[in-house]
């Protein structure tokens, strides 16, 4: 074995990848990854004590929040990255120690590995890699629990990186994230101790969640209702995929006047529904589907692709000269557009772009999203009436992540089979498997309402306490709402979290069960929140919709 990984849906044969990942990361990726979690663990014991001693070392807060993210799936596959990621953990923990030494704070003795561990050399980092993978936890259900809350992390971390960007941050956030790190170290907390951090874990899913609403509706306004064209013109344009908001507008900023198009892919489809875009004629509307589709997509584009944040794919010798990637986003050989305070400088691209061909049609027509909190609850009355007099029996939130495995087709047809009389509700990528079937409409409202990324979920839960308040119920779970998950990385793990948090029970999760699941750690989901699997369309229909 020369990893071990399962941190995502597609871990190879359902269990974990042990020589390459199945997403294409390599073994030294993979442990390097590993490795600079465990210094983030010895960071977070640092800067913990110092917190408590008064000292506040922003640095790690930050560093900390973009490692965790840099190790989601499909982030980053560069081993330079992450080797200067691990160098820099070890500076940022010795700068604290200095601190709290400057402030005659003397820690205990018997501190945890993570955090007295040093080693500078290229050897030194795989040997100790090999020593501290996920399997060197070797009781399976608290081996589970500090992973899944680790992953729950990672989501975390994603989206306070996205506020914070805006200009958003909470100080309860980034120690959350260090206490949890902390927690993984601890040997001698109980199952139940875990238990109960994980769930904690999403009640700053929850506030992570609302934090990046905030950032995102204060700085570009609520979303809207919109039709989203999915054609394309002639002019050469750049696409633009992944989740991050500002460096879309600093691109479509830069763009004005060149003749240079832009275009939304996969996770940055919601960038058309917020009002601060639609002022920009070049910005023509949604290129592609999913990110797996990327290597095809990518292809038929023709012009350059930047990557703001996952989900990048190893690329093809085709088009790879004409992906960037920024931010946390990394693959070597790739071009990497850094910034400075925040800004970047996109003009490489530009130029680019102007020498490449205009993108190839790969379809027309237009789709609708926009059904954010905001946009809902102004059809709040609609909604309601239509509930009452029975022309909505049923939502069914559909949220999360799209992905390669056939087995997702399940979706399409979940969704496609549904009764008339169901709404779907929608955020993440997984809205491509229904997105662009015609499903129709309830008496003007559609019958798939895509609140937007991911992170929008949020959104969601918005609306079904809003709904749970308008019909005077005391319980979220009384409302005719079924949720039917797909997950595939480590937002999806904090979403759903999240959700947990807010009390929803019920939860079916697919298209397979995470992997790190242990058989405990999933009984206590299965007793304490219902959670269950997928298994047929009819089936699945029978038991949460009818
Ligand atoms: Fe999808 Fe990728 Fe948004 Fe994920 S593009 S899979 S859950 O990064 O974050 O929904
Ligand atoms: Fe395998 Fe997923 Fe880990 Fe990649 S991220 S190595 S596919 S489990």
């Amino acid at each position: 074995m020369s990893m071990f990984c399962y941190q995502c849906q597609e871990a190879a044969k359902g269990t974990g990848c042990t020589v390459r990942g199945v997403c294409g990361k390599t073994s030294d990726v993979a442990n390097l990854q590993d490795l600079l979690i465990y210094t983030l663990k010895g960071i977070s014991i640092y800067n913990l004590e110092a917190k408590k001693a008064g000292v506040n070392n922003e640095r790690a807060d930050k560093f900390v929040m973009e490692s965790l993210f840099a190790t989601i799936t499909n982030a980053n596959f560069s081993n330079q990255d992450f080797t200067n990621r691990v160098k820099e953990a070890l500076e940022i923990r010795e700068e604290i120690k200095t601190q709290l030494k400057n402030e005659n704070v003397n820690l205990e003795a018997d501190l945890h590995d993570s955090a007295l561990w040093y080693d500078d050399t290229r050897e030194g980092f795989e040997a100790k890699a090999r020593e501290i993978g996920i399997l060197s936890t070797e009781n399976e259900d608290v081996r589970s629990l500090r992973e899944l809350m680790i992953y729950g992390v990672k989501g975390m971390a994603a989206y306070a990186e996205h506020a914070f960007v805006l200009s958003h941050k909470k100080q309860e956030i980034f120690d959350f994230m260090q206490k949890a790190l902390v927690a993984t170290t601890k040997d001698d907390l109980s199952v139940d101790e875990l238990v109960a951090l994980t769930m904690e874990t999403g009640k700053y899913g929850v506030e992570v969640m609302a934090m990046l609403d905030e950032a995102n509706t204060s700085t570009y306004g609520n979303p809207e209702i919109t039709k989203v064209n999915i054609g394309v013109r002639n002019n050469p344009a750049i696409l633009v995929s992944g989740h991050d908001l500002k460096d879309f507008e600093q691109l479509l900023e830069q763009t004005k006047g060149t003749g240079v198009d832009v275009y939304t892919h996969s996770e940055m489809l919601p960038a058309n529904y917020y009002p601060a875009f639609k002022k920009y004629d070049h910005f023509v509307g949604n290129y592609g589907n999913a990110w797996w589709k990327q290597d095809k997509e990518f292809e038929s584009f023709n012009g350059p692709i930047l990557m703001t944040t996952n989900c990048l794919v190893p690329p093809k010798a085709s088009y790879k000269d004409r992906v960037y990637t920024t931010g946390v986003v990394g693959f070597d050989g790739l071009k990497h557009i850094e910034g400075k305070d925040g800004a970047k400088d996109f003009t490489e691209i530009i130029e680019l772009a102007k020498k490449c061909d205009a993108p190839q049609e790969i379809e027309k027509g237009e789709i609708v999203g926009g059904f954010a909190h905001n946009a809902v609850l102004g059809l709040a009355d609609k909604v309601v009436e239509a509930v009452k007099t029975g022309a909505i029996k049923k939502f069914v939130v559909m949220a999360g992540c799209d992905g390669r495995m056939n087995s997702r087709n399940y979706y399409t047809d979940f969704a496609e089979q549904l009764p008339q009389d169901s709404v779907i509700l929608t955020a993440g990528c997984a809205k491509y498997r229904y997105n662009k079937l015609n499903l129709g409409d309830i008496g003007g409202i559609p019958r798939v309402l895509d609140a937007g990324q991911c992170n929008d979920s949020y959104s969601l839960a918005v609306i079904a306490l809003k709904l749970k308040e308008v019909f005077g119920l005391e319980d979220v779970n009384e409302l005719p709402i079924a949720y039917n998950i797909a997950w595939y990385e480590q937002k999806a793990v904090i979403v759903l979290l999240a959700l947990l948090h807010l009390g929803v029970k019920n939860i079916h999760l697919g298209p397979t069960l995470p992997a790190f699941l242990s058989p405990n750690v999933a009984n206590v989901l299965v007793e304490n929140f219902g959670i269950a699997g997928i298994t047929d369309v009819e089936t699945d229909i029978e038991k949460m919709v009818l």
